[in-house]
């Protein structure tokens, strides 16, 4: 009867239109008189779940039936983005191209249903871009650790893995950024306002999670190691809701489970009794502070207890989740890792860790050394950062008051470990005191949860050559000491070629497949194929179409700025193919250094404006700097006074830049409020040149550089993080590299302290005209705190030892760009020939392999 009822995907634009109005009347009870582009898309949204839920079902299926070793990616950040359009990239209808040829344009070409969809939707009176643009994004991430856990289970999907991300549920992501009077304010992200078509809620799928409480071992039992008993305390719900991920070019559909804190119906009696109904209810709403808000630090460690909370709210209901599936099989515990790997996206989910030791020891009465046993070979570990105010640490009394079994636990993981390694290195109560996961310096002590993740886990990972190869010699030297250099281990991160390339480019996307033949988009899973594009690298017929699709670009985001900047043009359209769009996106934090590319966009400015009082012409001082828009983006986080500062700074200069007459409109520099992914879609095909230009051996990897690179966008950048490896993969010609060596930091910042630096002049001209009061009339000492950070405070970023390299590499920058545009275009395709390596697929094959053991389920 069942399958006599089957239920069925659409295939054709008839059977989607079918869909969509049902969807308008039935789900939405509107009718087409009164669909507006809101309800439009969001019928469109209900009618391509529809069809993704169909195989979501099949494909949850196949992986139970076939019971592969399933992944799961936990991360506290998925900053997806909007879901509609890269469904519709994504999504497979269930007839061959063949059946539908005449219809169904897009199944032969490039094999989406996008371009049907949209033929569709303009039969039904609509515009497939203006419904795309009513999608808020799920901004549930602070930057690239989120970003990059999209890109895996994007990556994961399309690779066939049984694999699952397991998150929160935030009702509100990253604050929206206003610029008011050149200052970031906050405003509240509340993303499910017009409920959100893209997420299941699981109502059946309802996990209790308690806090606080206390350890109970009357029954005889006096060691920790024994099962004991963590009673009372405070009970929530987390309830599950799942996002379906469907993969490119295959009917594998994975899932996104996030979880919602919701009160339980339990009531305390205590209270209800006092008679306090009002007040008992209130307590029992505030379960749902727990999933209410997303943090919004990025690589700053605040110790809140809130967090925590979230933390373990999550860890311990996808830990729940998971060992309840693993259950239903019936496998013996010492299965489990063959089972399971759990990848934990940097230390937030470390309790993870510390819960399924508890499950094994307290609830399913494992012995506490073959638990631990297990629980190290399911867990690995990702470490994103070097930089110490972003290394998690919880003090020990709060841990042990929100979650006391816990704490027990980890003193005894510490224990074994402390005796394991006096052991192998007698006597170095030094070397014990280092490793220790409980610091003990200060008065206060803190669990060290980078040290615990380490411990627990059988392989950790970097996301660079350069920061795999420092976190070895830095902040893990000693445990490579303990383990063993083979614990330690690099997984270069990636991107997801059909969001960041497909998806945001679609013109460039068109003239590769054009190009290297590839109708069906086969490269989008095969980056190697692009190495093709090589061979027209200095065909003029060829850079003319290239030149093309980057003008479109830039004409795109030129809009883009016109309608942020109140409908007034910032850029001078005239001129657009002869002006460098020089780009920085991403969170602001003095690390990354927007300061130095504002100090140089100053410098410039002054150069400029000195050539003209000594008596140059317009046209010398266009001949020495060139025409560019210098462009600035990316959140601050809320308390971080300097980041927001430099903000201040970057429209300030914008403010006198972009209205002094006399440069005319040679330099124009403007700051894109609320940096997001769906903006980033816009900006980063539109890049002549980007930014990465962070204090050698901070930047863990970045992954906007790779997303510019393979938009056609050349770099200018220090050698950090992913930078290395882009250069390698490209070419050193391809890439602008500047800047001190990571190991010279340490002795540059050292010689800092003792004598201030000492300021190159083109630097102190600078930072002099910006305490004139050049930029904040009103407020000469505003950016003080900048400017003394680097003349007094031992310029621990080495602004002032990068300076003179900066603007040197910048100039070569304009010379190449604009003396020699060939040679530019010649780089840009050589850049995107070979840019294959930082496909985000190519890194999850490097998980499974070198780290999950983990095999593909493929559809038949
Ligand atoms: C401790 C907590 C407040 C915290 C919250 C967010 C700590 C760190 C973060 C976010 C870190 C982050 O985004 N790191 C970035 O990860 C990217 C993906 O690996 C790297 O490309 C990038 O270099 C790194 O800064």
């Amino acid at each position: 009867l069942w399958n006599k009822h089957k239920v069925q995907k659409f295939n054709t634009s008839e059977e989607f239109e079918e869909k969509f109005i049902s969807h308008v009347e039935w789900t939405l009870a509107r009718s087409l008189y009164n669909c507006d582009d809101l309800a439009a898309y969001q019928a469109t949204s209900q009618s391509v779940r529809d069809n993704l839920v169909i195989d979501w079902n099949k494909t949850q299926q196949r992986q139970t039936v076939r019971g592969g070793k399933r992944v799961y990616y936990l991360s506290l950040e998925f900053l997806m983005g909007r879901a509609l359009d890269n469904a519709l990239i994504n999504m497979r209808t269930d007839t061959s191209a063949q059946d539908v040829g005449k219809t169904d344009q897009v199944l032969t070409k490039g094999n989406t249903s996008r371009e049907m969809i949209r033929q569709a939707m303009k039969d039904l009176g609509f515009k497939l871009e203006d419904i795309l643009e009513q999608e808020p994004d799920a901004a549930l991430g602070n930057g690239g650790l989120g970003r990059l856990a999209a890109c895996f289970v994007d990556s994961l999907a399309t690779g066939n893995f049984p694999a699952w991300g397991y998150g929160l549920r935030y009702q509100y992501g990253i604050f929206a950024q206003k610029i008011i009077n050149g200052y970031q304010v906050e405003t509240p992200d509340y993303w499910l306002n017009f409920s959100n078509p893209w997420e299941i809620e699981r109502a059946e799928i309802q996990v209790p999670i308690n806090f606080y409480g206390y350890v109970d071992r009357t029954n005889g039992e006096q060691s920790t190691l024994a099962p004991s008993d963590w009673i009372g305390g405070e009970r929530v719900l987390a309830m599950a809701h799942d996002m379906p991920i469907p993969g490119f070019k295959t009917s594998t559909v994975n899932n996104l489970r996030l979880w919602n804190a919701k009160p339980t119906t339990e009531f305390d009696f205590s209270k209800f009794n006092s008679g306090d109904y009002k007040n008992s209810v209130e307590q029992q709403q505030r379960a749902e502070s727990i999933t209410a808000v997303l943090y919004p630090n990025d690589n700053f460690e605040q110790g809140k207890e809130l967090r925590l909370k979230q933390q373990y709210f999550w860890c311990a209901a996808s830990l729940h989740d998971i060992v309840r599936r693993f259950k239903k099989n019936g496998r013996p515990w010492s299965e489990f890792p063959d089972a399971i790997a759990i990848q934990l996206n940097d230390t937030h989910p470390t309790l993870a860790i510390v819960e399924l030791q508890r499950i094994l020891v307290d609830l399913e009465k494992l012995d506490w050394h073959l638990a631990w046993d297990i629980v190290i070979k399911t867990f690995a570990y990702t470490n994103h950062t070097v930089m110490q105010e972003a290394l998690e640490k919880w003090p020990v009394g709060l841990l042990g008051h929100l979650l006391p079994r816990h704490l027990e636990i980890i003193f005894d993981i510490n224990w074994f470990f402390l005796q394991n390694v006096e052991k192998k290195f007698p006597h170095d109560m030094e070397l014990l005191s280092r490793v220790s996961i409980i610091e003990d310096a200060s008065s206060d002590r803190q669990v060290r949860m980078a040290f615990l993740a380490i411990i627990g886990s059988h392989k950790v990972n970097g996301v660079a050559e350069l920061h795999s190869d420092l976190i070895k010699t830095t902040i893990f030297q000693d445990f490579v000491k303990i383990y063993g250099a083979n614990k330690f281990t690099n997984v270069t991160n990636g991107i997801t070629p059909r969001r960041w390339l497909k998806q945001a480019n679609p013109k460039l996307a068109q003239l590769i497949s054009e190009t290297i033949n590839d109708p069906n988009d086969d490269y989008l899973l095969d980056m190697s194929k692009l190495t093709e594009l090589s061979k027209y690298a200095e065909d003029a017929g060829f850079q003319k179409k290239w030149n093309d699709v980057k003008q479109f670009n830039k004409l795109r985001l030129a809009d883009l700025i016109k309608r942020l900047n109140g409908g007034v043009d910032v850029i001078d359209r005239e001129h657009i193919r002869n002006t460098l769009f020089d780009i920085q996106v991403k969170r602001i934090h003095e690390y990354k250094r927007q300061q130095l590319n504002i100090f140089g966009v100053i410098h410039r400015y002054l150069e400029m404006k000195e050539m003209l009082q000594s008596g140059g012409s317009i046209e010398e001082v266009a001949n020495r700097y060139p025409r560019k828009v210098s462009i600035f983006g990316g959140k601050s986080a809320p308390g971080y006074y300097m980041a927001k500062l430099i903000i201040k700074l970057v429209n300030s200069v914008a403010e006198v830049v972009n209205n002094d007459a006399e440069i005319q409109d040679l330099l124009k520099v403007y700051f894109i409020p609320d940096y997001n992914v769906s903006k980033a879609e816009i900006i980063t095909p539109a890049s002549d040149l980007s930014e990465h230009i962070s204090t050698a051996g901070t930047e863990a990897s970045g992954t906007s550089n790779m997303k510019f690179v393979m938009n056609g966008g050349l770099i200018i950048g220090t050698v950090d993080g992913a930078n290395v490896e882009i250069t390698r993969e490209i070419g050193e010609d391809n890439i602008f590299l500047f800047g001190n060596l990571s190991e010279n930091v340490d002795e540059l910042r050292y010689n800092h302290q003792f004598h201030n630096p000492e300021l190159p002049k083109p630097l102190k001209r600078v930072l002099d005209t910006v305490e004139s009061g050049a930029f904040s009339p009103q407020n000469h000492h505003e950016f003080k705190p900048l400017t003394d950070s680097i003349k007094y405070h031992g310029d621990y970023y080495l602004v002032s030892d990068d300076f003179e390299s900066y603007i040197a590499t910048q100039d070569l920058v304009d010379e190449v760009y604009h003396k020699n545009k060939k040679e530019w275009l010649k780089k840009s395709i050589l850049s995107v020939a070979n840019v294959g390596f930082f496909s985000s697929d190519r890194c999850i094959e490097e998980y499974a392999e070198t780290i999950w053991n983990a095999e593909p389920v493929k559809p038949e």
